[in-house]
């Protein structure tokens, strides 16, 4: 058999194998994120990684981690350790500042409001502020507006905050909001906030419906008041290397499935907080709904000042104004 058909033999089997490679042959990619799998963050990534894994023919494979310490998730992705991160925006600003603009109180009207403002020019603005921070700002997702639980009293009006030990995100706008309130506020990562609630580090903490349910904060809280204070986007970040090797139609598959993802863990985040509440209080929780919210804007009222001062306030009105 002459050299040139056996090279030929050689090639046709070499590309049999490629296309049946074991596993060890795919690319991997790891995504870690906060929460349960059985939550909004999980329903988001695995529809990415399905999405994924299935438009590119099972040459990538996502692995999906938890680590409920976001800040580290993040500096992990920064240098490359692991590929991206579903995250809040609850340390984001401290590694891109102008994300912090979103984390202001009742900024955002409604979801609708939001997710139009995240998916709109402002919100892909945002995105490329990550580039030069060493970050991929890939696509925003949600975590949902944040509400209000303690261990201690039914909180009514801000007065019944003051002197609370309140567990915020490692975000200086919330710290700020809630010391202007009259609590004390206490910034942790997410994987230390059970046993501090436990121990009474703290005596309270906020969270959207969909995290206090997949998390079953009603185990070491009694009270949760529906404040809707905020709203809390999450978004995917990826590492900008991993991003560069793609090529572009692996790349455009990839934003596509994190598009997918996107939905699906905005779905999963109307469908628990459609059905949330009754079931915090089915396990226990005693729940005050009619909340004064003109009370709690009034008496932000210096911490909005600073925010105008401090952050972007031209962004503020811009977004505020978005219809
Ligand atoms: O992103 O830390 C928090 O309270 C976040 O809401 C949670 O990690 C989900």
């Amino acid at each position: 058999m002459t050299l040139f058909r056996r090279l030929l033999g050689a090639t046709a089997l070499a590309g049999m194998i490629a296309a049946t490679a074991p596993a060890g042959a795919q690319t991997q990619i790891t995504i870690q994120h906060p929460l349960p799998a059985n939550s909004h963050y999980g329903a988001g990534i695995l529809a990415l990684k399905e999405a994924f894994e299935r438009a590119t023919n099972n040459r990538f494979r996502v692995n999906i981690q938890r680590n409920d310490n976001e800040r580290e998730a993040i500096e992990s992705v920064q240098i490359g350790t692991i590929e991206c991160s579903m995250t809040s925006t609850g340390p984001v600003g401290n590694f891109v500042p102008a994300v912090r603009n979103l984390d202001v109180p009742f900024l955002f009207r409604d979801t609708a409001h939001a997710r139009g403002v995240l998916d709109g020019e402002i919100g892909q603005g945002l995105l490329a502020q990550f580039q030069p921070r060493g970050l991929v700002g890939v696509v925003w997702m949600e975590n949902g507006f944040r509400h209000l639980t303690n261990s201690r009293r039914e909180v009514n009006v801000p007065a019944d905050v003051r002197g609370m030990k309140v567990r915020t995100m490692e975000n200086q706008v919330h710290m700020r909001a809630f010391s202007t309130l009259g609590a004390l506020p206490t910034p942790m990562a997410f994987s230390e906030l059970v046993p501090a609630l436990q121990q009474g580090t703290v005596d309270g903490q906020e969270n959207p419906i969909p995290v206090i349910v997949a998390n079953n904060l009603n185990q070491v809280q009694r009270f949760l008041t529906l404040t809707a204070h905020v709203y809390s986007p999450a978004i995917l970040i990826c590492n900008p290397g991993m991003m560069g090797r793609l090529n572009a139609a692996d790349r455009a598959a990839f934003l596509d499935a994190a598009r997918a993802g996107a939905r699906a863990n905005r779905d999963r985040v109307t469908a628990d907080e459609a059905s949330g509440v009754d079931e915090l209080r089915r396990r226990g929780m005693t729940v005050v709904t009619q909340v004064d919210t003109a009370a709690f804007q009034a008496a932000l009222a210096p911490a909005f000042a600073e925010y105008e001062r401090t952050l972007d306030g031209a962004l503020l009105r811009r977004i505020r104004d978005a219809r």
